[in-house]
């Protein structure tokens, strides 16, 4: 892999199969770093804005930034806190179940965590007696997950990791990764990382949004800097075979817009059953629905630049009738939209979001006002622009008191809604 420079380097060969012929489909122009939260310090300063934009591999149709920032800028400090959704914490539980049943997990079996934020899925683990141990590079969020009784190491995931894991606690029975495959650009320390430390019959499994799902549902807002690759199945069975390793099942999931759970053994495992149909089918959805060429991804674009005009203009429409308008959840994707679509504090007062570390704190980009929820009763606004689209339905049954005094939500993906 080319060497990272300071801040960004250029993508020029696809990071799966080294394919050079990457054809760009979405150009979002320059945004800001969704996690770069500004202080009112800060306000005044120059901030970092970078170019958006993803790029098609026609070899094997993995869709992939053309930029990568350099992760130690990204993610040492970051906000995002994965326990504030009930909805994702209720997501963790079913997944701990899951695996305490299928793999018959007992208290020797050591779970590890990629990215384990915190601690908000090995807590769910945890409920079944078994070990657990986090690993996420961010400093501050490894604090607050070590002071609730899970084990986190503030280190990303890389060999050395692993080999550092191994001497201290034996070698894992899963390894999970979820919500941050799409985020690394060399995956090759990665996977050598899970090759040293997963045993023979252990099961290593990954979180992705579905590109499938990113594409039909005009998802575009959840490209930001963090999200390197948008993956479909098949660039990623070419990818564990180089590897070793073997799909031997996925679940298509609706969480965060849309996901595929990939469950993957190491080849050397020939007890563990391979659901090849679950794979076929996948793989055939893909190709029928057009995602292993070009023209649905330029189609896809057209409609990106569509629902900005709508949300603009049927924006515009509200504040000349003089409604107040804020909006629910400070999400990244809601950083790309607002900065997309040129949606600023002419137009959003401003934005809930119950992550007390985001409260106080001004949005990238727009410097609109984050707040806690109490904003709702005192500011009584007649709409709720809900940037954390993918929450909507908890959105709503929390804010029952808003709805039942007459506020309206506006749901902007795929198509706006008004409710
Ligand atoms: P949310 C995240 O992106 C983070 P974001 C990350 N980049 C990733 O990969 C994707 O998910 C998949 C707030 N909220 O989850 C919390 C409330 O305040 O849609 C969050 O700030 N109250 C690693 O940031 C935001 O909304 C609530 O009740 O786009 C939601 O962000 C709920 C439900 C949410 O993802
Ligand atoms: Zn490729």
């Amino acid at each position: 892999m080319e060497k990272l420079s300071n801040t960004y380097r250029i993508v020029e060969k696809c990071r799966i199969c080294g394919g050079t012929s990457l054809v760009p489909y979405l150009d979002l122009g320059l945004i800001p770093l969704v996690n770069n939260y500004l202080k009112s310090s800060d306000l005044g300063k120059e901030e970092i804005k970078l170019p958006l934009k993803i790029l098609y591999c026609a070899q094997c149709s993995l869709s992939e930034l053309s930029i990568v920032v350099n992760p130690e800028i990204l993610y040492r400090n970051y906000f995002y806190r994965s326990s504030v959704s009930r909805t994702f914490r209720d997501h963790c539980f079913a997944f701990a179940e899951e695996c305490a049943k299928r793999f018959n997990l007992t208290k020797d079996d050591l779970i590890v965590d990629i990215a384990s934020n915190d601690g908000c899925t090995l807590k769910e683990f945890k409920k079944f007696g078994v070990r657990v141990l986090g690993v996420d590079p961010a400093i501050n969020l490894a604090k607050i997950a070590n002071a609730e009784g899970i084990e986190t190491l503030a280190e990303f995931w890389n060999e050395e990791t692993a080999k550092m894991i191994l001497n201290k606690f034996g070698k894992a029975s899963i390894i999970n990764a979820m919500n941050v495959f799409a985020h690394v650009d060399d995956l090759n320390p990665f996977l050598e990382g899970i090759q040293i430390l997963l045993k023979d019959d252990g099961v290593f499994t990954i979180e992705v949004p579905y590109l499938l799902n990113f594409i039909n549902k005009k998802e575009f807002d959840t490209s930001y800097h963090e999200h390197l690759s948008y993956f479909l199945v098949r660039p990623l069975t070419y990818l564990f075979k180089k590897y070793g390793m073997e799909i031997f099942d996925i679940k298509k999931l609706t969480i965060h817009g849309g996901s595929i759970r990939v469950y993957i053994k190491m080849e050397i495992n020939k007890t563990t059953k391979v659901d090849t149909d679950s794979i076929k089918w996948l793989l055939e959805l893909e190709k029928d629905l057009g995602l292993h060429t070009i023209l649905v991804y330029l189609n896809f674009s057209h409609n990106v630049r569509r629902i900005k005009d709508e949300l603009l203009a049927f924006l515009k429409l509200l504040k000349d009738r003089g409604k107040i308008i804020m909006a629910y959840g400070a999400s990244a994707k809601g950083t790309v939209l607002l900065n997309y679509c040129g949606i600023g504090k002419d137009y959003i007062d401003y934005i809930i979001d119950d992550t007390p570390e985001k409260q106080g704190y001004f949005a990238p980009g727009t410097h609109i006002p984050i707040v806690d929820s109490s904003y709702l009763k005192s500011k009584k606004p007649d709409y709720l622009l809900l940037l954390a689209w993918n929450f909507a339905e908890e959105l709503i049954v929390k804010t029952q008191d808003y709805k039942n005094s007459g506020g309206r939500y506006i749901i902007p993906i795929p198509d706006i809604m008004v409710i």
